[in-house]
């Protein structure tokens, strides 16, 4: 009867799990600020890296056993005198950074564009500890990436976009190759110039990245920008200098002759990986619209690719990235994050790389002091952000500040660059919210308020933003009229990071004992609500 009931039991568990077994995964599989994705696989551990800009800690790594779940496990840049960002603008800093493992070690090999050029850092755990930056001499452009050939040499493949006196077309750039040294850290032999891209007429040929498939070298780019012409395209030769010939399919993949209105919009940039099952899949980088504008940044993709003779197909029968698609035939490993109210054990991030602690974690609450820095200005700024990763979201704080002084204010923030962004703000006797929107700074609305404790709720839909206030979650009202989020969308002034939301405080300018204690923040997604 015993061996009965277990035989039952066992059974109902395994038809149970079956049934919470999706056969299907959602992309984007990283969804907000994740752009330029690379990708390795060590044994059945996935790992995966994206770009990071001037946020900081930079170079977020995830991990995944199933290509869908995927959870931050470090970064390669945590501590601030890794990188020296200062003055650096939310558009450059990290760029398109490479991950492979080769023996044991592990290698992030990228840009920090405007400070200091290409570099790649290592190590033994992908959680890190990670190495100091190796900063590599003569090495121009950018997208840096390694690759390892069969007889043990290292490559180092990048873009150049500095071949000056060639104008034969607009946007002309050349892929490269060459010989890195990791024992001397550095580049050896001569550099090689490999491709323009794939015609004659291919603008921004980047992102390289070299593999070998059936004894053959394959060298996929990105092509037409990272914009609504962005591309990939794939190149091979039976040698590793070259010479590489274009595929006939080519671009292997692309969104863009699928028009303006087609709400996922930019695919490219993408790296490959083989499954331990012989599966081939592909990370990629990709917009999704909401009126045709692009709040969230770019986020990561995943594809399934299939090898048709020498040529990656994308996706077969659709050629296009697909927003649901039949999972990877890997064990479905969700990463049980855990769904916190305080999301203080979350990782935050700032900009630029404060060079001192600024906010500590007390109990549940969250102490930040008032520094003189403030987000107006091009410096570490002591902001805590979070990704925006949805389009109908909402943010929620609650904080405690009491001042005197009119230059000291601490609030919840919605932010982009330092030239774009909303900030509802604590005051010395009133709640304010300011807009600010290509460098310009409005003051929206400013109510009196005589109360050290306050609620702080900003509600996102599509591209309208609310703000709200109160002395109680029961008692929020609305400040200023309903906000446009396009401000903060991609457009030629906010380029290639995204968007965060989260806790900013600062005595601007002048030196300050003061703290905030935020007591609580929350994100949340909100169901789809019509336009009100
Ligand atoms: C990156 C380039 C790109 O270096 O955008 O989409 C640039 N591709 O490869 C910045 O992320």
């Amino acid at each position: 009867m015993k061996k009965v009931f277990t035989v039952i039991l066992f059974c109902c568990l395994t038809w149970a799990n079956a049934q919470d077994i999706p056969e299907t995964f959602r992309n984007p599989i990283l969804p907000g600020f994740n752009p330029d994705p690379s990708i390795c696989r060590v044994e059945d551990d996935y790992y995966l890296v994206t770009s990071s800009f001037a946020w900081y800690p930079g170079l977020p790594i995830y991990h995944s056993k199933d290509l869908t779940n995927w959870k931050l496990i470090g970064h390669g840049i945590k501590r601030s005198d890794q990188l020296d960002m200062s003055s650096v603008v939310e558009k450059n800093g990290i760029w398109a950074p490479t991950i492979r493992y080769h023996e044991g070690v592990f290698y992030i090999i990228t840009t920090c564009n405007t400070c200091g050029g290409n570099f790649y850092i290592t190590a033994r755990n992908p959680a890190g500890p990670w190495s100091d930056p190796v900063w590599l001499e003569n090495a121009p452009g950018i997208d840096p990436s390694l690759f390892w050939d069969d007889d043990g040499k290292c490559y180092y493949t990048g873009n150049r976009w500095d071949i000056k006196g060639d104008d034969s077309w607009p946007g002309k750039c050349t892929i490269w190759i060459q010989e890195i040294n990791l024992e001397k850290q550095k580049l050896v032999g001569e550099p090689k110039m490999l491709i323009h891209g794939h015609a004659n007429n291919a603008r921004y040929a980047e992102a390289p990245h070299l593999y070998k498939v059936k004894g053959r070298y394959l060298l996929m780019i990105g092509e037409g920008g990272t914009d609504e012409s962005h591309s990939v395209t794939v190149h091979h030769s039976n040698s590793i200098f070259g010479p590489y010939v274009a595929d006939q399919i080519n671009p292997v993949l692309t969104h863009r002759h699928l028009g303006k209105d087609y709400p996922l919009q930019a695919i490219g940039h993408a790296d490959l990986v083989q499954t331990q099952h012989g599966e081939w899949w592909s990370v990629v980088l990709g917009k999704r619209t909401v009126n045709n504008k692009v709040p969230l940044g770019r986020e990561t993709f995943l594809c399934k690719v299939d090898f048709e003779g020498e040529t990656p197909i994308f996706n077969a029968g659709y050629g296009k990235v697909l927003l649901e698609q039949q999972r990877p035939n890997l064990p479905w490993t969700p990463c049980n994050e855990k769904k916190v109210l305080h999301h203080w054990d979350k990782s935050w991030y700032s900009v630029r790389a404060p060079q001192y602690p600024f906010y500590n974690v007390v109990g549940n609450k969250l102490e930040m002091q008032l520094m003189k820095e403030s987000v107006d200005s091009l410096s570490a700024v002591p902001i805590l952000l979070q990704r925006v990763t949805d389009h109908y979201f909402q943010a929620m704080t609650k904080l405690y500040m009491e001042t005197t002084l009119a230059n000291e204010h601490a609030g919840l923030i919605l932010y982009r660059t330092t030239d774009n962004y909303y900030f509802l703000a604590k005051e010395k006797s009133t709640i304010a919210l300011y807009r600010k929107i290509e460098g310009e700074k409005q003051l929206v609305e400013q109510v009196p308020y005589d109360k050290a404790d306050v609620y702080f709720q900003l509600r996102v839909t599509g591209l309208d933003i609310r703000f709200y206030f109160g002395a109680s979650e029961t008692q929020m009202e609305p400040i200023g009229k309903i906000q446009d989020l396009t401000a903060l969308a991609d457009s030629p002034i906010n380029r290639f990071n995204g968007l965060g939301v989260g806790l900013y405080a600062s005595s601007n300018n002048q030196l300050s004992k003061k703290k905030v204690v935020y007591k609580e923040f929350v994100y949340g997604k909100l169901k789809n609500e019509l336009k009100k």
